[in-house]
């Protein structure tokens, strides 16, 4: 088998154009030296998961990993395969962003037989064996969540209101942001007898369901509604486009929250459509290459790696705000 993956190290080599510039010796110091890492990507159904997949491309280049990516279009089914080709080709180290928590201890375990370390990206697994993933790099969906609820609070409190009719369109079921934001989030909401949330429905991360989802809230609910809180900014961004359809002023009639930061979200806080960005960020390119580097050489790593993040709201001072590049 290993033949498969010196094939493959010489084309990734040829891609990166280490031919061209040095002649085949270059090429095979890159076989001999070079680690493979091989990195399943859930899909492009966001501006986030864009920013993602060239974090990880941009952080593999500058830490000298050859990056074996496959983009699994949302279908686990997908995943599961691209997992499979990466032990068919032994690489290094295996990496994923899980689309939903369950379904992945058969493959996991072809993986831990074969010798080869795992780390999770962006998502989590549900799974009672542990051991099946060395390293987890991604966000605090729950925390993003509270912080979405605390931001709630506040305003409420800020405009002495006795009762607020919240709608939320909810991430992917059975994934990790779409659980733990809804869990986060309600957890803060629910203590508080003027927060009242009237329906929860999915909209699959995607800004198109964002519309639909929009769209058939207000027809059950009208205006009833004082709150949108959606788990991601496209689907928000789908859902304010509605609101402007119907006559109404996203920001003003309707109280937005959402989640996610990209550059998008933040030019509409700052133009008052949107009154609370809970930031995601995506950039987990470097923190993932680290811990590969680490597990390449043999040495331990953390379980669980969180990035910083922030809140961004309509009472704060956004000129200094940097582009988001996502
Ligand atoms: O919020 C959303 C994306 O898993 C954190 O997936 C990620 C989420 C992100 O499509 O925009």
């Amino acid at each position: 088998m290993k033949w498969k993956r010196s094939l493959l190290l010489l084309w990734l080599a040829a891609c990166v154009g280490l031919f061209s510039a040095c002649g085949t010796q270059k090429a095979a110091d890159t076989e001999n030296t070079a680690k493979l890492l091989g990195f399943s990507q859930l899909g492009s159904e966001s501006s986030w998961r864009l920013g993602n997949t060239e974090s990880i491309t941009r952080a593999a280049e500058s830490h000298g990993i050859s990056l074996m990516l496959k983009n699994a279009n949302q279908r686990q089914e997908n995943q599961i395969d691209a997992i499979r080709s990466f032990i068919a080709y032994q690489v290094d180290v295996i990496s994923f962003s899980p689309i939903v928590e369950d379904g992945w201890d058969n493959v996991l375990t072809e993986a831990k037989n074969a010798g080869i370390p795992v780390i999770l990206v962006d998502r989590l697994i549900h799974t009672e064996d542990d051991s099946l993933y060395d390293a987890y790099v991604g966000a605090d969906f729950y925390q993003e969540g509270v912080r979405a609820g605390e931001y709630l609070v506040q305003k409420a409190e800020r405009m002495k209101a006795d009762k607020l009719c919240i709608v939320e369109i909810a991430g992917t079921q059975d994934s990790t942001p779409g659980l733990q934001r809804y869990q986060g989030f309600h957890d803060v909401v629910d203590q508080d007898s003027r927060l009242i949330t009237l329906e929860t429905v999915s909209g699959d991360f995607l800004r198109s369901k964002g519309k639909e989802c929009m769209r058939s809230l207000l027809e059950k609910y009208g205006d009833q509604i004082d709150v949108l809180y959606s788990h991601n900014d496209g689907m928000t961004l789908g859902a304010i486009d509605v609101l402007e359809e119907q006559g109404l002023v996203p920001g003003k009639d309707i109280i937005i929250v959402t989640v996610d930061g990209e550059q998008e979200a933040i030019d509409g806080l700052k133009a008052g459509k949107i009154n609370c960005v809970v930031e995601c960020t995506p950039m987990l390119g470097d923190l993932v290459m680290e811990l590969a580097e680490k597990l390449m050489a043999g040495e331990a790593v953390p379980k669980v790696t969180h990035p910083e993040e922030q809140v961004f709201t309509e009472f704060d001072d956004l000129s200094d705000l940097a582009p988001r590049g996502y």
